[in-house]
């Protein structure tokens, strides 16, 4: 009471709140007034931040936690009254016929779309102290991934733009969900590489803020143990991103600019761009509002299943069920086994990677009603059966594929199933955890995740007609990998399978030690040769043709040990690095028309 003299009317009413939703302990340290003003007054300053931030304040989370935290202490199942049983949805085959007219139809909507990048998250199981974004995607180039995906959007916006002649040139807009965790490392990385060619105007970023720790079952909000006048907090979770793109404004002004699609996606997957145009394909022809890419899963994989849920009541919903619950619903219903793989070798049910494709219209009008408010879940940590108190404090969550579950029945909810191989590699495991996934699991690794880079490439290049050497196996950081020819190429070289086609011709071979890294828009392959390294770089407006034998000593992948610490992290985590022996490096710095044929 003594204390609210020292306090702003915006603070006592804040203090109002905290008072009536049960959490005096707050303040029952504090000493007279005069005593550390500023530290409380420092307090009040986060109680604020902790209600502007969350839908409906402070006692609206403070309540939810509540319910939610009774129903979990009561072993209430989220999933009561659900029968899970496996969708359909449009399963789509790498370079046939309708593949090629979903990437068409994609490029040509992609200068309507809006891409959300979340990459709040840490990493801690990657074992990796930078932020993510930064980190090589592969290291032939050593492109981060956030250089790949903006360099993949600013190809689409090109190719969309060229598409649909006439036009004038649209900015395809980003927005990256940071966190305190990860903003200015996020914001630096593109400071100081000029955005990656994006226009800095093309980019904002949101950043969520934390949500306030619960010390027991009556939610009472956890004092920070190092700041007796802080509460303390946690992550809430990529779910975040629908209320901050909704009070940041920015839906609205996509809205209002006639933008028709939101792209949601995470932040290591280095495939991610060659599946999107289709996928972007699928929503538009088939009029999805939302769209859930998914893979063929792996049981017991770390990726949530996709399932129809349908209730007792006969309200169903296509719907994610994250990793941790799959297995329990599934033996708890009609699948006495739980989360094991059928006859396919693989789950019944598909697996969510979390790139959603939303329809900007009926999506902000959802938004309109919830303020972006996210189905949430607690996960406490009791200290024993009686589940009367905790091991430590927790904290509401809440997840962005759970989006859809607020939606009406008559929404038109859909996924797209792509091949593993062209859509999904994240990076996520460190080299430990990856080396003890179940044998035919993904490793989710640093390894995994740019070995995929090469097997995709060099697979849609077979596919294009040229031949390819079988892989051989290697084992790097204890994980059997296939290692294919290491091909890379840029984005605006090809985004697309017809792109592709277009500028490999001939008969073409690559042997299995080859390098090829290939950045130039007009550079065509024509019966070449390859055993070796060969690296083309081409401005814009050169035209090259490249063909040919070409054969040196190349470069060569050599092992590295993760626990060697005289060794970068970003190389460690991968088990190898590239000896770049000898190499063909072709230069093109002038406009013109060039055929290089040693
Ligand atoms: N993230 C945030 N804020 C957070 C937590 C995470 O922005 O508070 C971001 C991360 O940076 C990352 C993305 O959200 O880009 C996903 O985070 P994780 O990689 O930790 O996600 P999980 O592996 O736990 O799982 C998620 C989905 C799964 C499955 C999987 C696919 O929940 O269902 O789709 O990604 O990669």
């Amino acid at each position: 009471q003594k204390n609210l003299a020292i306090l702003s009317l915006d603070q006592i009413e804040l203090a109002k709140i905290l008072l009536e939703m049960g959490q005096s302990h707050l303040f029952e340290h504090w000493p007279e007034p005069g005593v550390d003003d500023d530290e409380k007054k420092g307090f009040f300053d986060q109680v604020s931040r902790l209600n502007a931030s969350y839908p409906r304040g402070l006692s609206a989370y403070i309540q939810n936690a509540r319910r939610l935290l009774a129903d979990s202490k009561a072993g209430k199942n989220p999933f009561d009254g659900f029968t899970p049983s496996v969708p359909s949805g449009e399963v789509l085959t790498f370079g046939d016929d309708s593949f090629l007219k979903f990437e068409e139809a994609g490029v040509r909507e992609a200068q309507k779309a809006a891409f959300v990048l979340v990459a709040g998250g840490l990493g801690e199981r990657l074992g990796y102290n930078g932020i993510k974004l930064a980190l090589p995607s592969e290291s032939t180039t050593e492109t981060g991934f956030l250089q790949h995906y903006i360099e993949s959007i600013l190809a689409l916006q090109e190719a969309s733009c060229k598409l649909t002649e006439g036009q004038s040139q649209t900015e395809i807009p980003l927005a990256i969900m940071t966190s305190d965790d990860t903003h200015s490392r996020t914001l630096e990385l593109l400071e100081s590489n000029a955005y990656f060619g994006m226009k800095p105007t093309q980019v904002k970023l949101i950043k969520q803020e934390k949500v306030a720790c619960l010390d027991d079952n009556d939610a009472r909000l956890a004092v920070d143990p190092k700041n007796k006048y802080r509460i303390q907090t946690k992550p809430h979770g990529h779910g975040d991103v629908h209320a901050l793109l909704y009070s940041s404004g920015l839906l609205n002004v996509w809205h209002d600019a006639g933008l028709k699609w939101v792209l949601f996606f995470q932040d290591t997957n280095g495939l991610l761009f060659k599946a999107i145009p289709a996928a972007l394909g699928v929503s538009s022809i088939k009029q999805y509002h939302v769209n859930s890419l998914a893979v063929p899963r792996k049981a017991k994989e770390a990726i949530g299943g996709i399932t129809r849920l349908t209730h007792a009541d006969g309200r169903t919903m296509v719907i994610n069920v994250e990793y941790n619950q799959l297995d329990p619903l599934l033996r708890a219903t009609c699948y006495a086994d739980g989360d094991v793989n059928c006859e396919t070798g693989y789950s019944p049910f598909p697996g969510n990677i979390n790139q959603l494709i939303l329809e900007l219209d009926p999506y902000l009008k959802e938004l309109t009603k919830t303020g972006g408010a996210i189905e949430e879940f607690v996960n406490p940590k009791y200290k024993d059966s009686s589940k009367t108190s905790f091991k430590s404090s927790t904290r509401l969550e809440c997840m962005m594929q759970d989006y859809p579950k607020t939606l009406p029945p008559s929404a038109r909810v859909g996924f797209t199933v792509m091949d593993t191989w062209l859509a999904y590699a994240p990076v996520k495991n460190n080299p430990e955890d990856a080396a003890k996934v179940p044998k035919g699991n993904p490793y989710h690794s640093a390894t995994s995740g740019e070995m995929a880079i090469y097997r995709a490439n060099s697979l849609i290049l077979r596919k294009a007609g040229v031949q390819i050497d079988d892989p051989v196996i290697e084992v790097f950081n204890g994980q059997e990998v296939e290692v294919w020819p290491r091909v890379v190429w840029k984005p605006n070289w090809a985004l697309i399978f017809a792109d592709v086609k277009s500028k490999v011709g001939g008969s073409s071979v690559i042997s299995q030690r080859s390098t090829m890294v290939l950045k130039g828009r007009n550079v065509y392959i024509e019966d070449l040769s390859l055993d070796g390294a060969l690296i083309v770089n081409s401005v814009e407006d050169a035209e090259v043709k490249v063909g040919g034998s070409v054969q040196n000593k190349g470069w060569i992948l050599e092992q590295v040990d993760y626990k060697d610490a005289s060794v970068p992290e970003e190389i460690r985590i991968r088990g190898f690095r590239i000896n770049k022996v000898e190499q063909e490096e072709l230069n093109y710095t002038q406009p013109g028309k060039f055929s290089f044929k040693p």
